[in-house]
């Protein structure tokens, strides 16, 4: 009686160990599938009215071969593009990378305030705090990548009002001559007028 009773319980756990290994190399393949990982992906709330808003994210390429963010798409703007940061002449200037975003074999690169951002521009709508809002990221070799971005509060991250100043702030000379802003980078003049990033 107990024998048989246990040789059940055998069965049943071998049974059960068999579904488990023959699930578990679908689902790592899955996983692996592709060489990019997404990680920490948010996006800043913005005041009522604002066009524009900034992605952030961590980006690892597990590939041996070097890749490139070259675009996105977002359900809440009319486009998206890649921007950096950085300061020349001790201002803050931001463009567009018109060959986007490398990320070399084995890298990460964070996508982070003041630094390599997502622009999401021609806002349909107020992003609000504690959502999450899925969009694409386009990568040159590794195609489209799924991203799931969690909405922030203005105060938060080390850039507040980001959205505020694109709104508020009439800088004209912000994306100045040589700032890679010139004709045919995709930017119109309405655009790069209300774009200014803060100091
Ligand atoms: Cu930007």
């Amino acid at each position: 009686m107990v024998n048989k009773l246990m040789n059940r319980i055998c069965i049943s756990l071998a049974l059960g160990l068999i579904a488990v290994s023959s699930l578990a190399p679908a689902s790592a393949q899955t996983k692996s599938s592709s060489p990019i990982k997404i990680s920490s992906a948010w996006v800043r709330a913005t005041p009522v009215g604002a066009k524009v808003a900034g992605g952030y994210l961590t980006i690892t390429n597990q590939s041996s071969k070097s890749d490139r963010l070259i675009g996105a798409t977002f359900p809440k703007s009319a486009r998206v593009e890649v921007h950096e940061m950085k300061v020349v002449d001790e201002v803050m200037r931001m463009r567009q990378l018109p060959d986007g975003l490398e990320i070399k074999p084995g890298a990460t690169v964070v996508l982070k305030p003041g630094s390599y951002h997502l622009m999401f521009i021609g806002l349909h709508e107020q992003i609000k705090v504690g959502h999450t809002i899925n969009g694409t990221l386009e990568f040159k070799n590794a195609g489209t990548v799924r991203v799931t971005f969690k909405t922030r509060g203005l105060g938060q991250g080390s850039m507040p009002g980001h959205g505020k100043a694109h709104q508020s702030m009439k800088q004209p000379n912000a994306h100045g001559s040589g700032s890679g802003h010139g004709s045919g980078s995709g930017h119109d003049e309405k655009t790069i007028t209300n774009h200014k990033h803060p100091k």
